[in-house]
């Protein structure tokens, strides 16, 4: 066997080096997501809403198979292979081609993974421990020019539906209380399965968040929806929680409301107090969150999170095809 020079020896640390680099950025994007069934109801819902859960599971099982190859060729080409070897530059070039196409089957995943990351990043905060209320409603009713009036938050209004394309989250001091507002996008009347990422947000944050529902009407229709509809999702709505749901006719500038219903104009600010002192007879102080990683988790959860943990899946029939190359 010839013996090694520096540059032999540069080539067996260049590939080691290599290999530990990118696996450990692939593991660190693991890492940058939480474990999903540790987290609270809300945050699993608007995830599954926006991304799916099984999706971004599957992503992160890809990037941990990544890991674990890219490990290996270092482990392979950087240790015994390289120092046997009669040309080590060849076999440092092999092993950085091979980490490269490991990689390049991940792509799609780790783009997926980035604006997913993005996005959830950037999830409002909502507190289990503070008394939640939630506003509903068709779109444009006055939901967002509501809770603006009401609390911390500043979300957009503008004269069109579907203004609102998140859960926004406002704040309300009452002496040394704090309650949390929680502006929706609006909801149509329609069957679950029809819902959009944007419309089941709002459901996330009503089955899950919510100690009050303030549902606004609009009785002027101005909003572009007859009241019929609206009525009939007040009822879907109602249907949903076991929480006081609180019924607010808005737009009381232009139509009179509703008989036995609170009524208010937000452009005017007309009746705007008496309906939040009316949310603040509800207030009480959260019951205790239960404790997480009860219910609907599923063994088999567990045990891809403590893969996903590691950085590693175990290999198998799913795995992406390695580049069929072989230097054996
Ligand atoms: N005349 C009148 N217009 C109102 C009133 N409240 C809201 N508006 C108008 O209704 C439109 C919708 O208001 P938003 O507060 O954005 O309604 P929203 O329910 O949050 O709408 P989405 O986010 O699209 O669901 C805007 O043009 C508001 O200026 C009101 O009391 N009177
Ligand atoms: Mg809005």
């Amino acid at each position: 066997m010839r013996t090694k020079t520096n540059k032999d020896r540069a080539n067996e640390d260049f590939v080691r080096a290599v290999s530990s680099a990118v696996h450990d950025k692939l593991v660190h994007v693991i890492q940058s997501f939480p474990v999903f069934e540790e987290q609270p109801p809300f945050y699993r819902d608007t995830v599954e809403a926006l991304f799916g859960i099984e999706r971004l599971k599957m992503a992160l099982g890809n990037v941990g198979w990544a890991a674990m190859h890219t490990k290996r060729m270092g482990f392979e080409h950087g240790g015994r292979r390289i120092r046997k070897a009669e040309d080590t530059a060849v076999v440092r070039k092999r092993a950085v081609a091979r980490i490269a196409s490991i990689v390049h089957q991940i792509d799609k995943d780790l783009l997926f993974l980035n604006v997913a990351r993005n996005v959830l990043r950037k999830l409002p905060e909502v507190r289990d421990s503070e008394f939640t209320v939630v506003i509903a409603g068709y779109p444009n009713v006055g939901k967002s020019s509501f809770i603006r009036l009401v609390s911390s938050a500043e979300p957009e209004i503008a004269s069109y539906p579907f203004t609102t394309k998140g859960v926004i989250v406002g704040h309300h001091y009452e002496g040394r209380r704090r309650i949390q507002f929680l502006d929706t996008p609006g909801l149509l009347n329609r069957p679950e399965e029809d819902r959009n990422a944007v419309e089941e947000q709002a459901i996330a944050a009503i089955v899950n968040t919510a100690d009050l529902i303030v549902f606004i009407l609009d009785p002027s229709e101005y909003c572009g929806y007859p009241m019929d509809d609206q009525r009939i999702l007040l009822d879907t709505v109602r249907n949903m929680v076991d929480v006081p749901v609180l019924v607010v006719a808005n737009k009381a500038d232009i139509r009179a409301g509703e008989e036995g219903v609170l009524s208010m104009s937000t452009a005017t600010g007309e009746g705007v107090d008496a309906v939040l002192a009316e949310v603040l007879l509800h207030y009480h102080e959260p019951a205790p969150a239960p404790a997480e990683g009860t219910g609907d988790e599923k063994p088999e959860d567990r045990t891809a999170i403590e893969g996903r943990e590691s950085g590693l899946r175990t290999a198998g029939e799913d795995e992406p095809e390695e580049d069929g190359h072989t230097d054996d």
